[in-house]
C-alpha cells in the first residue's frame, strides 16, 4: 500500500509528511523511518480489537496508544508539481514516474489561498484553479500513455473481440492499472470496444476516467488553520462535489506531535484534544491554545489521520484483519495481537490465508473467528476489524 502526496510546490507536503510519519513519545522506539528518499511509513487508526479481550497488544509493527492500533502504510512526498510537467515541465517525467507506484494520491491543497500556481507568495489566490490544473496534468500522462499504442492497438484489438481491456491493461501495467479497472472505465464512459473510432473527447473522457478509478484521489484541504481557509473549502466543495475533500493542518498536526514527542503533551493523533503534562513557557501554552482553537475546536481535529484513514479505508475500501488463535491470542514470544494486516476489501477467509502463507491457502480446512469461536469456510468475506485463526491441514 503506497500513498502519494502530490500537490503544487509549497502547499505543505513535506510538513504533512512528516507529520504524518513521526511517532511520538510512547512510541520512541519507532522512530521516523525513512524507507528511500521521500519515502516514509505513516500510520492508520484502527479501534484495537484487544480490549474486547481485555488485554494489551504487543504490535510486531506499528503502534497501540489506549487501544488505537496505528497499522503501517507507506507514504511517499513527491516534489511539486508544475503546469506541464505532463510534458517534462519542471520534474516532469520524474515526478510522474515517482506517482507510478502509488496505490492512491493524497492532493495537498492550500486553503489559505496564500500561495499562487507556482507555490509563491500571495492572496486570496482561488484554489479551484489548483485542483483544475493538477487532475488535467494526470489525465494528461494517461493520455500520452495511452496515445503511444492507440492507433496501433485499436485496430489490433478490434479484430480480437474482447481483447481490448486486457491490451489497455498491459500498456498500463507499470501504473498498477488492472483489467478490471480497464473495463470499469469502459463501462462508466459507455464506450464501445471499438476506439479507434473513438473523438479527442472521448479519448480524453476515457483516459481521466480511467485516472480517476486506477488513482483515486483525496484532496486535503490544508493549512485549515488560515483566516480565509472556511470560504476556500467551501468553494472548492461546491465546485468539485464528486470529490472526496477533507480540511487540515498539517503543521498543527507537526507541533502536537513534536510536543507529545518532547513529553510535554498527551496527544493521540487524530483525537480533538490535548493534555497538558508538564510545565510549559507561556509562548508554547499560547502555540497551542492557538491550535485548539483554530483547529481542534473547530475542525475536530488537525484532520491530518483522518485523511489517511480516508484514503485507505473509504477511497482503497481496504480492510484491517487480525491474526488471532481461538484460544490464544499471543504468537509463540508470547506477544499479544502482534499483526493487523490491511486487506482489500471483498477479501474471503481463503485470500486471507494465501496472503499470510502460500502453505496456508493451499491447507486451508477452514478459519476460526476468535470472538465467536465459530468456524469459517473458504468464501466467508471478511469484514474490518475480524480477528481470524486459520486452520490447515
Ligand atoms: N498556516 C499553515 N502553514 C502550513 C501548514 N502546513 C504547512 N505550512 C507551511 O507551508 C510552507 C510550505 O510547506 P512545505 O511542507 O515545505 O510544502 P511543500 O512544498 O508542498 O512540500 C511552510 O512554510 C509550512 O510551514 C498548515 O497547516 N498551516
Ligand atoms: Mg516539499
Amino acid at each position: 500500500m503506497l500513498l502519494g502526496l502530490v500537490g503544487k510546490p509549497s502547499v505543505g507536503k513535506s510538513t504533512f509528511f512528516k507529520a504524518a510519519t513521526m511517532a511520538e513519545v510512547e512510541i520512541a522506539s519507532y522512530p521516523f523511518t525513512t524507507i528511500k528518499a521521500n519515502h516514509g511509513v505513516g500510520y492508520v487508526k484502527v479501534d484495537c480489537i484487544d480490549k474486547e479481550f481485555n488485554t494489551q497488544c504487543n504490535p510486531n509493527k506499528g503502534f497501540c496508544i489506549n487501544h488505537n492500533r496505528f497499522v503501517p502504510v507507506e507514504l511517499m512526498d513527491v516534489a511539486g508539481l508544475v503546469k506541464g510537467a505532463s510534458e517534462g515541465k519542471g520534474l516532469g517525467n520524474q515526478f510522474l514516474d515517482d506517482l507510478r507506484n502509488a496505490d492512491a494520491f493524497i492532493h495537498i491543497v492550500d486553503v489559505s489561498g496564500t500561495t499562487n500556481e507556482k507555490g509563491e507568495v500571495t492572496e486570496n489566490h482561488n484554489p479551484c484553479g489548483d485542483i483544475e490544473f493538477l487532475e488535467e496534468e494526470l489525465n494528461l500522462w494517461y493520455y500520452h500513455i495511452f496515445m503511444k499504442v492507440w492507433r496501433g492497438f485499436a485496430k489490433k484489438t478490434e479484430m480480437e473481440k474482447g481483447k481490448f481491456s486486457a491490451a489497455v491493461a498491459k500498456q498500463f501495467s507499470g501504473l498498477k492499472v488492472s483489467e478490471g479497472q480497464v473495463k470499469d472505465a469502459l463501462k462508466k464512459t459507455n464506450l464501445s470496444e471499438k476506439a479507434s473510432t473513438w473523438n479527442q473527447n472521448q479519448l480524453m473522457e476515457f483516459v481521466s476516467i480511467l485516472r480517476k478509478i486506477s488513482k483515486p484521489m483525496i484532496v486535503a484541504a490544508n493549512k485549515c488553520d488560515h483566516s480565509n481557509a472556511v470560504e476556500n473549502i467551501t468553494k472548492i466543495k461546491n465546485k468539485f462535489p464528486e470529490l472526496l475533500i477533507y480540511p487540515c493542518s498539517a503543521d498543527s498536526e507537526l507541533a502536537l506531535r513534536q510536543a507529545a514527542k518532547a513529553g510535554l503533551i498527551e496527544y493521540i493523533p487524530g483525537e480533538k484534544d490535548f493534555k497538558i503534562i508538564k510545565e510549559i513557557s507561556n509562548k508554547q501554552k499560547e502555540g497551542l491554545e492557538r491550535i485548539k482553537k483554530n483547529v481542534l475546536d473547530k475542525f475536530g481535529g488537525t484532520g491530518v489521520q483522518e485523511i489517511l484513514n480516508l484514503a485507505v479505508f473509504n477511497l482503497l475500501k481496504y480492510i484491517a484483519i487480525f491474526p488471532a488463535g481461538a484460544n490464544k491470542l499471543g504468537d509463540s514470544k508470547g506477544n499479544i495481537l502482534p499483526d493487523c494486516f490491511l486487506l482489500p476489501g471483498g477479501s474471503t477467509a481463503l485470500d486471507f490465508a494465501y496472503f499470510l502463507h502460500t502453505d496456508f491457502g493451499k491447507g486451508f480446512i477452514k478459519a476460526i473467528d476468535a470472538r465467536l469461536k465459530m468456524a469459517r469456510g473458504k468464501e466467508y468475506l471478511l469484514k474490518h476489524r475480524d480477528a481470524l485463526e486459520i486452520i490447515t491441514r
